[in-house]
Order: C-alpha cells, then sequence, then structure tokens
C-alpha cells in the first residue's frame, strides 16, 4: 500500500525468447522449480512481480511475521549441505530470517540468473498446433515455452474489502501482504486494524505496545495458541542436524508433511475428561498447532472430541482477558477448533488487558464505511491515523485466475474453474497441457508444510517432464476422466472431516461471489504422496502423453 512496490512502471519492446520452462513466481516453489529443471538440463525463465526474491515472504514483512511452523522444518530439504549449514536462530524463524535464507539458497545455487524481477505476467496462451505457452508480462515481454508453471502461490493476492469511502481515506493505509519495507512507525496513533485471522494475531501485540490507541475490528474470533517461541539452543540444532535425513523421510509419512510429532492413537472421546485436560494443558504449555491437534486422532472428524478441545481453549481465553465481556468476545463459538487455521500467537490474548487496546465487535455492528479520517460502524465512528488491514487473500487460485490463461481452442482458467477449481492431483488442469501448477488446489498445499510439498510437487514434475522426454513425447495433459475422479475424491475426504463446516479462505467463503468449494486435499500428505507415486509408477495413469 503506502510504499508498496511498484511493477509494471515502465514498458519496454517486448523481447521474443524461447525456453523449455517458464515459472511465474520466485518465492520458495519458483526457486526449487528453477535450479531443479536446470539441474535436467532445460532452459528456464522465472517471472516475479516483486522487486526482490521469496513470495510470501518478500511481500508479508508486518510487524510479528513469522511462520507457524518450525523453522528446523520449514526449509528445503534438497540440499543435505544447505540444511548443515544454515542456522536457524528460533523455534519459528521470522520473516526477515526467513527471507535472508530465501537469498542465501539463491545465491548458493546461483539462481538470480534466471529470475527476472518487477515483472507480472499477465496471460499464458497455449498453441495447441506449435505445443508452446506464450507468457506476456507487464513489462512487455513475450516469452515462448514448452512448459508453463505456475509457482504463484496460494497466499499471493491480497484483499481488501470493498469498502465504500476506502479511497477517501486521509491515514495511512496498509495491507498486510503488500507491507512496506522501510519500518512503519505508530508511536502516538491511533491505529485500526480490520481483522482478527493469523496475520493480525501476530501484528497486534506489536502494534498495540507502539501506538497511542489500537482498534480491532474482529468479525469473527479464531482460535490462536501461544507459539512460545524463543532461540533454539545449540543442542537442539546438533540434534536435529544429526537427523535430518531421516526426518525429512519421516515427514513424508505424516498428516502435515511435519516430523517429529507421532500421530495420536486414542479418540478424545474415549479419555476421562481430566485425562483430556492433562493433555491439552501439556500441549498449551509446550506451545505450537500440531501437538495440540494431534493430542486426538478425532479431533478433526467428531464433533463432540473437537468441542472438548475448543472449550479447552475458550477457558484459558477467559482466564488470561480480564474483562469477561472481551474475553467472551475474543471466544471463538461459530466453527470447530482447526478447521480454520489455527493461529500461533505470542501474547495475542493478553494484548487485551492493555488499556490502550479496544476490541470492537463487527459482526454485531459491521464497518460502514471508511471516512476521511478513521472508519464508522453501524453504531459508532472512530478517529484513526493508519488502518492496518489484516483481511487476508484470495488465496488458492487468486494468483493464477489473475493471469489471462487460455488455449488456442478457446479454453479460458477463468472459464474452466467458474465453479471452482478443477485439478488432477492439484498438479494439471484438463484442457490445458504442459501446465504445471505447485501446490494448486486439490493438492494438501496450506494443509502442509508447504516447502515440502513444493518439494515433492517440483520432483514429480520434473519427473513427469523426464519421463515424457524419454519417450519421445512432447505434451502431456490431464485426462477429463482422471480430473473428474479426484475433484470428486477431494471432496469426499473433506466432507468426511468438520473442515466443511468452517467459512474459511480454504472454502473461498472470504471472498464476495466466489464459488464455495473445500480447495486443499485433507486426507493428509503421506496418503497423497503414495498416490502421486503410484500414478508415476503405473505410467502416468490419468495423463496423456503424446508426440
Ligand atoms: P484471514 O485468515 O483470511 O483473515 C482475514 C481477517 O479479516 C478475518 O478475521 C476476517 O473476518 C477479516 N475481514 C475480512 N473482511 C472483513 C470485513 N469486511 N470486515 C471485517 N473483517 C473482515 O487472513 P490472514 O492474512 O490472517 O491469514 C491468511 C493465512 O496466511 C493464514 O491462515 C496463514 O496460513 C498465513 P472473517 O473471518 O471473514 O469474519
Amino acid at each position: 500500500m503506502a510504499d508498496a512496490p511498484k511493477v509494471g512502471a515502465r514498458t519496454t519492446e517486448p523481447i521474443i525468447a524461447t525456453f523449455d520452462v517458464i515459472v511465474v513466481g520466485a518465492g520458495f516453489a519458483g526457486l526449487y522449480a528453477l535450479h531443479r529443471f536446470r539441474g535436467m538440463g532445460l532452459s528456464v525463465k522465472v517471472f516475479e512481480a516483486g522487486d526482490g526474491i521469496g513470495g510470501t515472504w518478500f511481500w508479508n514483512r508486518y510487524p510479528g511475521a513469522r511462520c507457524d511452523v518450525e523453522s528446523m522444518e520449514y526449509s528445503y530439504s534438497f540440499s543435505e549441505e544447505l540444511q548443515q549449514e544454515w542456522n536457524w536462530p528460533d523455534r519459528y524463524g521470522k520473516q526477515a530470517d526467513i527471507l535472508r535464507y530465501i537469498n542465501h539458497a539463491a545465491d548458493r545455487f546461483d539462481l538470480r540468473r534466471d529470475v527476472q524481477l518487477k515483472t507480472r505476467v499477465t496471460s499464458a496462451v497455449y498453441d495447441a498446433e506449435a505445443n508452446r505457452w506464450t507468457v506476456n508480462t507487464d513489462r512487455g515481454d513475450r516469452v515462448v515455452a514448452q512448459f508453463c508453471i505456475m509457482a504463484s502461490g496460494n497466499l499471493s493476492t491480497p484483499r481488501i474489502p470493498d469498502l465504500k469511502g476506502l479511497e477517501d481515506f486521509r491515514g495511512e493505509r496498509y495491507h498486510s501482504g503488500l507491507w512496506p519495507k522501510d519500518m512503519v512507525d505508530f508511536r502516538g496513533k491511533r491505529v485500526g486494524i480490520i481483522g482478527t485471522g493469523s496475520t493480525a494475531i501476530q501484528i497486534i501485540p506489536l502494534v498495540a505496545k507502539q501506538a497511542q490507541h489500537l482498534h480491532v475490528f474482529q468479525r469473527t474470533a479464531n482460535y490462536s495458541l501461544p507459539a512460545r517461541n524463543g532461540p533454539l539452543s545449540e543442542e537442539e540444532v546438533r540434534v536435529h542436524k544429526a537427523e535430518y535425513a531421516k526426518r525429512r523421510a519421516d515427514a513424508y509419512l505424516t498428516p502435515f508433511g511435519i516430523s517429529g510429532y507421532p500421530p495420536p492413537e486414542k479418540a478424545a472421546v474415549e479419555a476421562m475428561p481430566e485425562e483430556r485436560e492433562r493433555h491439552y494443558a501439556a500441549r498449551w504449555a509446550k506451545g505450537g498447532t500440531i501437538s495440540f491437534l494431534f493430542a486426538y486422532k478425532d479431533l478433526l472428524v467428531n464433533q463432540v472430541s473437537n468441542d472438548t478441545a475448543a472449550e479447552f481453549v475458550r477457558q484459558r481465553i477467559r482466564e488470561i482477558v480480564r474483562n469477561p465481556e472481551v474475553a467472551d468476545l475474543l471466544a471463538p463459538k461459530d466453527h470447530p477448533i482447526g478447521t480454520k487455521r489455527i493461529c500461533l500467537d505470542t501474547g495475542y490474548y493478553e494484548t487485551f488487558n492493555r488499556d490502550n487496546v479496544t476490541l470492537v465487535d463487527v459482526r454485531r455492528a459491521p464497518i460502514e464505511e471508511i471516512t476521511q479520517t478513521g472508519l464508522r460502524t453501524a453504531n459508532a465512528e472512530y478517529e484513526l491515523d493508519a488502518i492496518i488491514f489484516a483481511t487476508g487473500f484470495d488465496a488458492m487460485t487468486g494468483a493464477i485466475l489473475e493471469i489471462d490463461i487460455r488455449t488456442s481452442v478457446g479454453l479460458t482458467m477463468q472459464e474452466k474453474w467458474k465453479t471452482g477449481p478443477r485439478t488432477y492431483l492439484g498438479l494439471m488442469v484438463a484442457g490445458f497441457p504442459n501446465m504445471f501448477i505447485i501446490t494448486g488446489p486439490g493438492s494438501p498445499s496450506v494443509k502442509s508444510q508447504m516447502i515440502l510439498s513444493i518439494e515433492q510437487h517440483t520432483d514429480w514434475i520434473a519427473d513427469c517432464i523426464g519421463t515424457l522426454r524419454g519417450r519421445g513425447l512432447a505434451r502431456v495433459e490431464a485426462t477429463v476422466q482422471a480430473e473428474d475422479a479426484w475433484v470428486e475424491h477431494v471432496k469426499q475426504v473433506a466432507d468426511r472431516t468438520l473442515y466443511p463446516r468452517a467459512k474459511s479462505w480454504y472454502s473461498g467463503s472470504n471472498i464476495p461471489g466466489k464459488p464455495s468449494v473445500f480447495m486443499p486435499y485433507v486426507g493428509g500428505v503421506d496418503r497423497y504422496k503414495i498416490k502421486c507415486d503410484e500414478v508415476a509408477a503405473n505410467g502416468y495413469e490419468g495423463l496423456e502423453m503424446t508426440g
């Protein structure tokens, strides 16, 4: 927003160049894809909208931005040297450290020379006769390639609600996902933050310490667990590094793709109330979301069990927050715990005990308008010097549909996904040959350790392209039958869980008019990887390879 990097400001003469592979996006996915495909001897060109690499970790530089997966896990595994030489300072990596790591990896593997920054891909058109993708950018580039890889991210299309008067506001305005590079100073300012998702929950405690006053405009309360973040000890790092190879392999055998958390064997309904309380309390004390979700095996499939975990968290909120009305408002009641991403915080609930923080219920009295000097809800007006929109993203499909993707036979991605995304394994879309999506809808993606899923997808794509070429063929496409069956399977798996009971960005509910379809595959990374491996072992069943 205020100082957000501008892209596409300069238009150059069209450059027509040909590559084997074009990659859209230079975050963790795009950079690994570049490395992997280059290693196969393919020529690769990466386009990145930002003026730096890093994707999510380039854009989301808001105060408190941190990963909610532990740093020793949330990192590349493809290079033993890289994982041995890199040292993560904290249990949970902060944005600046993760961005430093990405830049280090880019330098170490000499990736920058094939990445074109400040360039947003505007269209990708498949020519069926030539079997080539032509990609156009906002800087006038026009490049051609046999394969097009969408590494454009799941949470990379920031969204500001279409509120009346938005442009009239005379104060500072920020979106968490387009945060300025220079530090924003909120000292002495009256700040309003809209949203109480994972992002806001990270921002609020820090901005509250700076601002003269912070108004938190909450529509839906979310469950948040303590991160218990802190520096990693040398011993922890040494032990983890000694076991890295095994831990990485073990991660693929788990539902979330994260090692170190043995899946539970007992159901919450089988445990006595006191035992459950002890169990949850131990996990609350340890911090982190996975261990909490793994307290019992039925938390995400049985409402009665889920209620026990949800009530445990509501009780903690009531203990921490001194004002009972505020505590009640902060205690989520409208969705089962874990069906929206559980937030991870440092001092979130405690922040509402501060005199300079006010929680405003915009469910009861919605925001009606942004004014020149603040905002107005249905029952009050608030004077603000700055507004932070922590209002989320057009998740999972936004970045893909933003690009005009079409084929010479007249199929468009917009049309194809009109009623929700359709993919085979979250990797390919029938009708769009030689285009692959890294961690697309229909794959574990946001319900997994993203970097592990990125590597798994990229390796699978690389093997698929290698096989295609090995067979002397040039074109690979998902069949409609395979895609239909997979879309149905993804839905059935979700329907066996409590996930569909929440209105969340997992199902597009945060975007007015977006089709309501539960998008991630929640059968687990373990099962998903077996399926992908089987597909490959059976000669890429569900895909058609032609000359
Ligand atoms: P989220 O989780 O989509 O949260 C967005 C928040 O913004 C959420 O509390 C919304 O309330 C709120 N919101 C959105 N529009 C409005 C309006 N018009 N009025 C009031 N409140 C509004 O995005 P995050 O950035 O926090 O997290 C996204 C993911 O990034 C996260 O899950 C991690 O994986 C990383 P609502 O719930 O819609 O009532």
